[in-house]
């Protein structure tokens, strides 16, 4: 069994971390920026070391430092978390060179996956149903890369290989407007994936975006832990993300769940990963892999009762799955609301100091958040701050103690997009769960 892990992450999945390490009887390092000194799991980690300066490049994403701070501490295993280099094959691979285990599926799962053209690939070769396109790379001859869109139809998205996230893709409603868009989306994939690899798809118009939670051991055992719907989002940040998804039958679940369970018996993926699905006229159609925990883990675990960390850490040290499909079974309903310190009209960023902070709690009610009175806010990172997560026998019940639970916090001293939640929680388009990736910006223009 892994003894201790160097938490290389930050925030509250630093902390949800480290207390499944607790949980466990490991030994936890917290390597953290200097600012984030007063961290809640750094004051709690049996030893903590600063690893460079509050830009993360220096810090959070200075894979040497990371590495030194392991072997300084003496550690078994690093949990990279998620952002930073947690999709990071030349990462996972150095922390496996140099001597500890990567907390995460093998690096060459990362990089399969981490191209979208390659994990596409993968998916149709296995039988993952994937959205209509071009299946690969399109290459410098303009009449033949016009020839396939025109063959997919318009309106088509063209994506960078590199990208996903929603990062480096651009929708073309016409043929008149397809080269330009090809050139354009071309150019900036190189510029910021060094990558000007693309490809296209037909374009989904209002579609939902649900994904399979999946675990595996890496010697060939696999399941997978139902779904989520995560179509409440703004500019490819979700804000809300809930299981089961409304309206998914348990056929439907089954089908898909277990193309994703062969998919990775196939791989022998090793981890906790997530299939992102678009889920339009009762069809799923598969567009990216992602090859960590997620944020919006918790939502899973409450429907299931599985405690995806503590099984990323079975896994990690050498341990079949001990779970086999049977087990998991799903029970009621689960409500995540991403908590941002922002400004809930206009989103800006609103670091600062928690001038008083009152929890909530009450049956069904979970908080994964690091803050505290008096924590600051720094401005270098993403604006995440915490998670309420609300789970009942029903979705009406989740809901509705969603709602009180936010009504019964308290942040002062800075902004956060509790009011937004609030408002969100209480339109009849969200109440009755008919929405679609649209929804949010569409009503937030209104
Ligand atoms: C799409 C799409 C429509 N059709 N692909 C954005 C994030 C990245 N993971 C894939 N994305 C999309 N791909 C086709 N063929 C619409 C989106 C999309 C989206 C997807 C999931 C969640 C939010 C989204 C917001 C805008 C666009």
């Amino acid at each position: 069994m892994i003894d201790k892990v160097v938490i290389a992450n930050r925030g509250e999945i630093a902390l949800r971390i480290l207390r499944a390490c607790k949980e466990m009887h490991i030994k936890t390092v917290a390597v953290h920026s200097e600012v984030d000194s007063n961290l809640l799991h750094v004051r709690l980690a049996d030893e903590s070391i600063c690893i460079g300066p509050n830009p993360a490049a220096g810090s959070y994403l200075n894979i040497p430092a990371i590495l030194s701070a392991a072997e300084i501490s003496d550690a078994s295993a690093i949990h990279p978390g998620y952002g930073f280099l947690s999709e990071n094959a030349d990462f996972a691979e150095k922390v496996e060179q140099s001597g500890f285990i990567f907390i995460g599926p093998h690096p060459k799962t990362i990089s399969l996956m981490g191209d979208k053209v390659t994990a596409i690939k993968y998916a149709k070769k296995i039988g993952i149903p994937c959205v209509p396109g071009s299946g690969g790379t399109i290459g410098e001859d303009n009449t033949e890369s016009l020839r396939i869109a025109r063959e997919i139809g318009y309106p088509v998205i063209i994506k960078a290989s590199g990208g996903g996230g929603g990062r480096g893709m651009r929708v073309v409603h016409s043929e008149s407007h397809f080269l330009n868009a090809l050139t354009l989306t071309r150019g900036e994939a190189k510029a910021a994936f060094n990558n000007d690899n693309v490809y296209i798809e037909k374009y989904l118009q209002h579609p939902r975006h649900i994904e399979i939670q999946v675990l595996g051991d890496g010697q060939g055992n696999a399941i997978f832990l139902g779904e989520r719907d995560c179509s409440t989002q703004r500019r490819n940040q979700k804000i809300i993300e809930e299981a089961p998804a409304p309206g998914i039958t348990q056929k439907q679940r089954e089908e898909i769940g277990e193309i994703c369970v062969a998919a990775c018996r196939d791989m022998k993926y090793r981890g906790a990963g997530t299939m992102e699905f678009l889920y339009e006229n009762g069809n799923f159609f598969f567009i990216e892999m992602n090859t960590r925990i997620q944020v919006e883990h918790p939502v899973t675990e409450f429907i299931t009762g599985i405690d995806l960390v503590r099984q990323q850490m079975l896994i990690a040290s050498g341990e079949k799955l001990s779970l086999t499909q049977a087990d998991i079974t799903i029970h009621g309903h689960a409500i995540e609301c991403r908590i941002n310190a922002e400004d809930p009209r206009n989103f800006m960023p609103s670091p600062g100091q928690i001038t008083y902070f009152h929890p909530p709690g009450g049956p069904g009610i979970r908080l994964d958040s690091h803050i505290y009175t008096h924590y600051t806010v720094p401005p270098y990172y993403d604006s995440l701050i915490g998670k309420v997560i609300a789970y009942g026998d029903t979705r009406e019940i989740a809901l509705s103690r969603m709602r009180q639970a936010l009504e019964e916090t308290v942040i002062e001293g800075i902004r956060t997009n509790i009011p937004l939640h609030l408002d969100i929680l209480n339109s009849e388009t969200f109440q009755h769960g008919q929405f679609t990736i649209h929804y949010l910006e569409e009503w937030l223009n209104r």
